[in-house]
């Protein structure tokens, strides 16, 4: 039965336009991009970052090498860890739930999903939301913050060493945002930012610097850049081929879960952002389980009809097990 269910509710995903959390807004889209064409594009080159981004990768490279050559086990388990959780932190906290509100979670688990969060220090979630609400509505145009008419390098990481452009700040002044001003877990986290980056994300700096500390980093950097870049050129697109991102299995081992980008880009409502196996959707893994456990109240999020096939926790274990031996 279970398995049944799952397949079922797979089949289902329905398109369902949701006007504040993210479906891209296509007449907006057509305007900005005849906008884009009439006016060049001015970089302007933030050296700061571009500075701070050289050292860390000469930091990652040495990392690298410890990482093949020197590191003790514990220490490959810690940056395993470091790297999944801090990555739950993204999928699960900044993109799927404050981002895209595609499921509810009661205080304990956005409390752990937010302390999550800071391991993998990519700006605080308000910002990290902000950024990635434009991105959705505005896909592939000057108001989108790592827009790929750029180029792929833009798109990948250049997009943090230069000045927004000025439509960016425009357009995503009309964003509603007041969820994410509201929630006091991510005004806590705002203002709290400094202390709790360097606790949680250069914690084992002290032990393992440039293994746990920069390459882990660094890779877990290049892992969530790789679905603004990697997942919006190399692969297939069955949802909709209209659109510039694309399914990409390898994005999606790195990032625990979010290289099914053109299914997600189709349907941004639906917290899984794939129909991948749930071996390959390890952030559904933890979603559902919080779930299981009473911190995800999925059946009280209005836009899942499939609400009463939340798993319970012996389904969430078996279908655990069952995703490691079975590729759905
Ligand atoms: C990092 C983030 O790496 C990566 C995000 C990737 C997203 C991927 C999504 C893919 C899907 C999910 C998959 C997840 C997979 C995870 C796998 C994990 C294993 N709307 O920014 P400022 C306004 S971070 C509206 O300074 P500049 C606003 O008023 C890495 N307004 O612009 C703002 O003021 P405030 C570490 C906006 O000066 C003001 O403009 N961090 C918006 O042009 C100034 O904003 C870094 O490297 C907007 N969207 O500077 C830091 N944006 O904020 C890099 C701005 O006070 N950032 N405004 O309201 C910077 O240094 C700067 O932002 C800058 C631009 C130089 C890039
Ligand atoms: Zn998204
Ligand atoms: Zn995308």
């Amino acid at each position: 039965t279970v398995i049944t269910r799952t397949i079922t509710n797979t089949k289902k995903a329905e398109k369902v336009i949701d006007e504040q959390y993210l479906a891209a807004d296509l007449d907006e889209i057509t305007k900005l991009q005849e906008e884009d064409r009439k006016k060049p594009l001015k970089t302007v080159i933030v050296w700061r970052n571009v500075l701070i981004f050289l050292a860390l990768h000469l930091g990652a490279l040495l990392g690298v090498y410890q990482t093949i050559f020197e590191a003790k086990w514990a220490t490959l388990a810690w940056m395993f860890f470091l790297h999944v959780f801090g990555g739950f932190g993204i999928t699960a906290g900044a993109h799927r739930l404050w981002a895209h509100r595609s499921y509810k979670a009661r205080l304990p688990m956005r409390i752990f999903l937010m302390l999550l969060n800071n391991i993998a220090l990519q700006n605080d979630i308000i910002e990290w939301a902000r950024d990635h609400r434009c991105h959705h509505k505005w896909t592939d145009t000057t108001a989108d913050p790592h827009n790929t008419e750029r180029g792929f390098f833009f798109a990948h990481m250049g997009w943090l060493m230069v000045k927004k452009h000025p439509m960016v700040r425009e357009q995503g002044a009309k964003l509603d945002l007041s969820d994410l001003y509201a929630d006091p877990v991510l005004q806590f986290q705002r203002k709290n930012y400094l202390p709790l980056v360097i606790l949680s994300c250069f914690v084992s700096a002290f032990v393992a610097f440039y293994t746990a500390g920069l390459f882990r980093y660094c890779f877990t950097l290049h892992a969530t850049w790789c679905i603004n870049s990697a997942a919006h050129w190399f692969g297939f697109k069955p949802y909709d081929q209209a659109i510039s991102p694309v399914e990409n299995v390898w994005t999606t081992v790195t990032a625990v879960g979010e290289g099914g980008h053109n299914f997600h880009h189709t349907f941004p409502q639906d917290y899984r952002t794939s129909e991948y196996s749930w071996r390959l959707n390890w952030t559904r893994i933890l979603i559902d389980a919080g779930a299981a456990l009473g911190s995800v109240p999925i059946k009280e999020t209005p836009r899942r009809e499939r609400s009463s096939s939340t798993p319970t926790l012996v389904e969430t274990s078996l279908l655990l097990l069952l995703s490691f031996s079975n590729t759905g």
